[in-house]
């Protein structure tokens, strides 16, 4: 129980089973309430949103302002710079992309960083794991590889690479892995990245007081910014993280906050840059370091991963993960957590008062992401264990001074995770003939309907894995294949979705593929950054054959059902203006009947590239996305298969009857 002094207790406090489908975590709600903390799912309920907010009908771009307009009445008034709805619309979204795109490209950027230094030999802690990885992305670009030492070949892809953030002019590298169709598209309408940096500072100044204030032409930008995401830093990030740490493949892995164990000191890591949590996994095998935990009366030393640098040593080494997005305050109430150690992106300020409550030191490690109460072990990669192990040598103590009462909810879920796009090909293809030959023809020949990409966070605003969950278990039963990455691959394995045995929850078509390959239904994929292996898949199986000529051709849709992140908006219109149908859940910032919303939801589309959907239901999220993969089937003269592969499948089930 909390010291009084420290308490904070909420205004209104939430019932559990209302906001979450995650028992865990509902526990652990439960229990912040009888221990007087306060957690962001009772501030959500008394802090409402916004109204004019939540439609982006707001402006403050100057001090002439902040202007607000009129959701209802979208067209009856302007900004006192003469803005209108559209503008100021798109000027705010531009922003989200802009800030969005900025942190997958700085988190690349960093993994780069770290890249340079160990090819040019200043940095010994780390190195090149996955050179066959190495290889097939420099081959990809262009470097020439035949013959050549590895070495030589990694600086050639550094300096190819680093033209995707500061290249001033010209196409960044990454845009020799789109298919052809699509990136002429690009090209016809100025969309091709030329490197992030320019890209973003553009965003920025186009977006600013009376600069462009024509909503397509904004929009134009926001997709060459967003592009220079998901086609430039998220790739690089993902890429030379597979370089640097190992490519994954499948692994059975234990999700849910029963991993934390009660004899052991525990540690959670959660953020998003893999390099912290692969140093803090040599710390916590350092023989020293263990000796000493044993010495405090622990059994050991057990290390989890929470959001997404938990999920990239998930799919990369299998480490057990504790949960997502809006279950990290709520583990620090276990009161089992001995250090909790964070670095960028997704890290809620409230977990310092939560982490005081229950005296678990919380630890930032990198200088961008400070915050006022927690303490800060600054992690140097060409030192990195000074940082990590000093988490370590921190948690012990906590173990030994451990006064709170520990409660730790006795849930553990298994399911295999780590389907690389690489492992795709392999899986369906044989180490051999690895290609993408077997899912297209599963595809053509209807056992699988279409692909599904279904990503991103939790939202307080929204029941806590209800939304993924219940989305993704009806696109299975309609033979959809699903691929995902983020917190929303923690929802479905805590479902216990991501097992081969969740075959039986599929439809005819995919079960039989599901139990022939014997993989799950809803394939894992890693971090919010691999959104990347869901592009290069989508260009793989337009390269193969079969099923149209462009991305925007395939049976695949994409959808965030809780999405609360800018960079889940800058994720989406990448996917948009790659020419996938997006749809979002819980909010989106745009007024309907606007002309901004109607290019968004309509007229992208028509222009070539995907659009923008939204739905709150899970039930009609996959209805939309269902008819999406039909039109695209009916376009590609592939419809007509389904119905003979489904009336095979009923025949030969009624013959084994
Ligand atoms: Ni993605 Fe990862 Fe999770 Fe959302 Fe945050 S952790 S980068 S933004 S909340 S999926
Ligand atoms: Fe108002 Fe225009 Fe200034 Fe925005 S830029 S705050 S709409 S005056």
């Amino acid at each position: 129980m909390p010291d009084e002094k420290k308490k904070i207790v909420a205004k209104k406090q939430v019932n559990p089973k209302d906001v979450t489908i995650c028992d865990a975590t509902a526990q652990m709600i439960a229990k912040a309430q009888r221990d007087g903390v306060e957690l962001a799912f009772d501030r959500a309920i008394s802090m409402k949103a916004c109204p004019i907010g939540a439609d982006s009908a707001c402006c403050k771009h100057c001090t002439m302002g902040p202007c607000r307009l009129n959701a209802k009445d979208p067209y009856g008034k302007v900004g006192v710079c003469g803005a209108d709805i559209d503008t100021i619309q798109a000027r705010n979204f531009g922003r989200m992309v802009a800030a969005g795109t900025a942190a997958h490209t700085d988190h690349g950027m960093g993994m780069l960083d770290l890249f340079r230094e160990v090819v040019t030999g200043h940095n010994k802690d780390y190195r090149i794991k996955d050179p066959f990885k190495l290889e097939a992305v420099a081959k990809s670009i262009g470097i020439e590889t035949e013959g050549r030492e590895m070495m030589d070949i990694a600086k050639d892809l550094y300096e190819e690479l680093e033209r995707t953030y500061t290249q001033v002019d010209g196409e960044i590298p990454f845009a020799k892995r789109v298919p052809a169709k699509t990136l002429e598209l690009w090209r016809k309408h100025n969309l091709v990245p030329r490197g992030a940096m320019r890209e973003i500072m553009e965003m920025m100044h186009r977006s600013a007081m009376g600069v462009d204030q024509q909503y397509e032409n904004i929009v134009q930008q926001c997709s060459r910014t967003a592009l220079a995401d998901g086609w430039g830093g998220s790739m690089v990030a993902t890429e030379i993280s597979d370089i640097l740490f190992g490519t994954p493949s499948p692994v059975a892995i234990e999700t849910n906050m029963g991993v934390l164990k009660e004899d052991q000191v525990n540690i959670i890591v959660h953020g998003h840059e893999p390099n912290l949590f692969e140093s803090m996994l040599e710390s916590v095998n350092e023989p020293s370091l263990i000796q000493a935990a044993k010495d405090a009366g622990a059994k050991g030393l057990n290390l989890v991963g929470m959001c997404c640098s938990g999920l990239e040593m998930f799919v990369r080494h299998g480490v057990p993960h504790a949960g997502n997005f809006m279950s990290t305050e709520a583990i620090l109430v276990t009161g089992a957590v001995d250090a909790f150690a964070v670095d960028v992106q997704c890290i809620k300020q409230g977990l310092a008062k939560v982490a005081d409550c229950y005296d678990t030191p919380l630890i930032t490690t990198n200088y961008r992401a400070k915050i006022e109460g927690a303490q800060h072990v600054q992690f140097d990669e060409n030192e990195p264990k000074a940082c990590t192990d000093e988490v370590v040598v921190k948690a012990i103590t906590r173990f030994k001074n451990r006064t709170a009462a520990v409660e730790i909810p006795p849930i553990v879920n298994t399911g295999v995770h780590g389907f690389s796009h690489e492992y795709i090909s392999y899986m369906l293809g044989g180490t051999f003939r690895g290609s993408y030959t077997p899912l297209n023809d599963n595809v053509i020949n209807g056992r699988i309907r279409g692909v599904a990409g279904v990503v991103g966070c939790t939202n307080p605003r929204v029941k806590q894995d209800w939304v993924h969950v219940e989305l993704v278990k009806e696109l299975i039963k309609n033979d959809v294949l699903v691929l995902q990455t983020g917190c929303s691959q923690i929802a479905l394995a805590k479902a216990g979705l991501t097992t081969p045995e969740a075959a039986h929850l599929a439809g005819p078509g995919l079960k039989e593929v599901c139990e022939t390959v014997g993989m799950p239904p809803v394939l894992g994929m890693g971090a919010c950054v691999d959104n990347s292996r869901i592009l290069i898949a989508a260009s793989e199986m337009v390269r193969t054959g079969g099923l149209g000529d462009s991305i925007a051709d395939l049976p695949a849709v994409g959808c965030a059902p809780e999405y609360m992140s800018e960079k889940a908006i800058a994720i989406g219109q990448y996917f948009v203006a790659s020419g996938v149908y997006t749809i979002f859940g819980s909010t989106y910032p745009v007024v309907e009947g606007t002309k901004f919303h109607k290019l968004l939801f309509e007229g992208l589309e028509e222009l070539g590239f995907g659009k923008w959907g939204f739905a709150v239901d899970p039930y009609e999220m996959a209805k939309m996305m269902i008819a999406h993969i039909d039109k695209k089937r009916k376009a590609l003269g592939i419809d007509k298969a389904r119905e003979r592969v489904l009336m095979d499948m009923a025949d030969r089930q009624q013959l084994s009857a």
